[in-house]
């Protein structure tokens, strides 16, 4: 594609602006004149090779445009006559030019802004500009447009379907041929003062220009002082718009570049970075850290600003920054996101403000990429650190817990969006209750360890959420620390070991059932005996308390608590079989008057009415939800099995289960 910019006039109603240079350098800005404005826009476009016509003040006009040391291939071709003459008999000029490639067209004098030139260059066929939201001008061109092609452009048409029309034109080559050789041969019979339309009116027929509709965009000759300053104070608004954009990448990629420069056409691009915890929330863990995030983004040239985006909802920045445009990718119209994309519209919507979307293009570099980080999302070492970084990131990290692959899966996996905020577990809960129940077994430390480091395997197999271990009682102290090596080395993150000795039973049955706490001493040994085992400084031991369940009260609980903190213990655990959570809330106000650091996790399955904000609200830092897809799972498949039996058939079963379809595609092949 070849541009063709016609330079040669006089421009002799702008006065004194053209008085000593041709009308197509007047400045639009300090740094900006007409020409260099379309110019830069061509390159833009990828666009290689210029040909200009020139004629009044073609020196100034070549030694200028040498100056702007743009990429381009520029071939002048003067007009001798260009005083005499219109910029018909310039074409005729330039014709050698102009026969091997399709024409980019315009006026020397023509201003319009960005998106109006990228729908130009998007425009399938050939096109000329038109704008059916202007009246129809006294002066300027209109063009008479039937069946959807243009059969007319002049000055003179004000008939029924003329609209007003700017010189811009994009025109593949058969149509511009034709064109040509209508200009050819009015100049040859010495019709070489009307417009080049002259000719296209006669032979419109014979190609098929249609009319692109600009509307409102700015899209404008300039022709008198008057035009200038308008066009200068419009061009200056458009300049200042707001263009708004969110990332929650840690890669930037060519894609994001492209849709980054397009952005920048429309305006002022601020990009909002999405903070650590949001990101989180509904993708991974971020590989690179908020602030790095944003020098990206700041390192790009042209981006005028850099802030944080808080939520996954755009809602705060859009009613803080009123962005003229929010520009996205359309892959959001589906999936998750869809939600987001229709808040951003209705925000947007309040004062005027637009959302312009450009097509989604797929890396598959970014995709190898993003696996990559993903697979090692799921190594040791990662993992590992990650519930710590989760801790020290959120204040209150949430735990499910998972007992194979593929309630694994569900933990990793389960998403909801609300309110603009995207929900996920941060972690997940190696249950002893739901391992041994899975097995079978009654929770009393009768499935060993290497029965339950074999459903972590599993688990860890196909997710890269941080693991949190129920060590039981941690079993004797020489056994315990190589318990702490083995969860470490396999990128568990934490092991909450409870104070009991003797034969566990499971917390939630209380005192109906002999149980012995620990003494302090013994089990501030175990605690010490762990971190003196632990290999780096990322895998937390946690210290259960048991007071509350066996009844010994707030005030031992609190002593227990201070001595396993002395002693080594990374966090605490405070568990309940209250309904109601007073006796927690008073522990934790209590140990929160002289510890503020140390982590606090709690249980709460018979206290769950209490809400996780209450929790962080109050001090608490991990929430662990011990059992609710065992305790979900199981009565729904005893059901199925129950209406089988019943009915000595599965049909009346199919109704409770999953379709076979979804199940098959349930787990992803890779
Ligand atoms: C478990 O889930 O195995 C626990 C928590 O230890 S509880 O069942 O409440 O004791
Ligand atoms: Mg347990």
């Amino acid at each position: 594609m070849k541009a063709l910019i016609l330079n040669s006039g006089l421009g002799h109603r702008m006065g004194v602006l053209t008085s000593e240079h041709p009308k197509c350098m007047t400045e639009l800005s300090p740094s900006q004149t007409v020409l260099s404005r379309q110019l830069s826009l061509l390159c833009d476009a990828g666009i290689k090779d210029v040909i200009m016509t020139t004629g009044y003040y073609e020196d100034v006009l070549r030694e200028y445009c040498l100056s702007l040391d743009l990429p381009l291939r520029i071939t002048f071709v003067r007009n001798p006559i260009y005083d005499k003459t219109n910029y018909i008999y310039s074409i005729y000029c330039a014709r050698e030019y102009l026969r091997d490639d399709d024409i980019i067209l315009m006026h020397g004098d023509l201003v319009f802004e960005n998106s109006v030139f990228d729908e130009v260059m998007r425009f399938g066929g050939s096109c000329m500009t038109v704008s059916s939201t202007q009246s129809l001008p006294q002066k300027d061109f209109k063009a008479v447009v039937k069946d959807g092609k243009i059969t007319k452009v002049g000055v003179e048409f004000f008939e029924d379907g003329a609209v007003a029309a700017q010189p811009l034109y994009r025109m593949v080559r058969s149509d511009w041929m034709v064109w040509l050789e209508g200009i050819v041969e009015y100049c040859e019979r010495g019709e070489v003062k009307c417009y080049a339309e002259n000719a296209l009116n006669e032979v419109s027929d014979l190609c098929s220009v249609r009319p692109l509709d600009v509307g409102g965009m700015l899209c404008s000759e300039i022709d008198t002082p008057q035009d200038y300053s308008v066009v200068k104070a419009t061009l200056q608004e458009i300049e200042s718009r707001i263009v708004y954009m969110c990332f929650s990448t840690d890669i930037i990629h060519s894609g994001h570049i492209s849709i980054i420069r397009k952005a920048q056409r429309l305006g002022k691009l601020i990009i909002g970075v999405l903070s650590d915890e949001a990101t989180a929330s509904f993708k991974h863990y971020p590989m690179v850290p908020f602030e790095q995030r944003c020098s990206l983004f700041e390192n790009i040239s042209g981006v005028y600003k850099v802030v944080r985006q808080d939520t996954l909802s755009y809602k705060d920045n859009i009613r803080s920054l009123h962005p003229y445009y929010v520009v996205h990718g359309d892959d959001w119209r589906e999936g998750f996101q869809r939600p987001v994309r229709e808040e951003v519209c209705s925000v947007l919507s309040e004062y005027g403000g637009h959302l312009v979307e450009f097509p989604y293009t797929k890396d598959d570099a970014l995709d190898q990429l993003e696996d990559l980080y993903r697979s090692r999302l799921s190594m040791p070492d990662f993992r590992r650190a990650r519930l710590s970084k989760l801790l020290a990131m959120k204040g209150l990290v949430t735990a499910i817990e998972a007992h194979s692959g593929i309630t694994g899966l569900i933990a990793e996996k389960t998403t909801v969006l609300q309110d603009g905020k995207t929900y996920q577990f941060d972690a997940m809960w190696l249950s002893s209750l739901c391992d041994s129940t899975a097995k079978g077994k009654p929770d009393i430390e009768l499935v060993d360890l290497s029965s339950r480091l074999r459903t972590v395997d599993d688990i860890m197999d196909v997710t890269t959420k941080p693991i949190i271990f129920d060590g039981d009682t941690g079993g004797l102290p020489e056994h315990f620390t190589y318990t702490v090596r083995t969860l470490e080395r396999l990128g568990v993150s934490m092991v909450i070991i409870e104070d009991k000795v003797g034969l566990k039973k499971n917390s939630l049955f209380g005192t109906s059932v002999p149980q012995t706490q620990d003494d302090i001493e013994h089990f501030c040994e175990k605690i010490r005996a762990g971190k003196r085992a632990r290999k780096s400084r990322d895998f937390m031991i946690c210290a259960r308390i048991e007071s509350l369940i066996l009844e010994k009260g707030q005030e031992d609980a609190i002593r227990r608590a201070r001595a396993y903190v002395e002693a080594g213990a990374d966090a605490i655990m405070i568990h309940s079989r209250k309904k109601e959570p007073d006796e927690i809330f008073s522990f934790v106000e209590e140990f929160r008057l002289q510890d503020k650091a140390t982590p606090i996790a709690v249980v709460p399955t018979s206290f769950n009415t209490v809400t996780e904000d209450e929790f962080k609200r109050r001090g608490v830092n991990i929430v662990i939800y011990a059992n609710q897809l065992t305790r979900s799972g199981f009565p729904a498949m005893q059901e199925a099995a129950k209406t089988i039996l019943r009915n000595h058939r599965a049909a009346e079963a199919d109704a409770m289960c999953m379709p076979i379809k979804d199940i098959i595609t349930l787990i992803p092949e890779e």
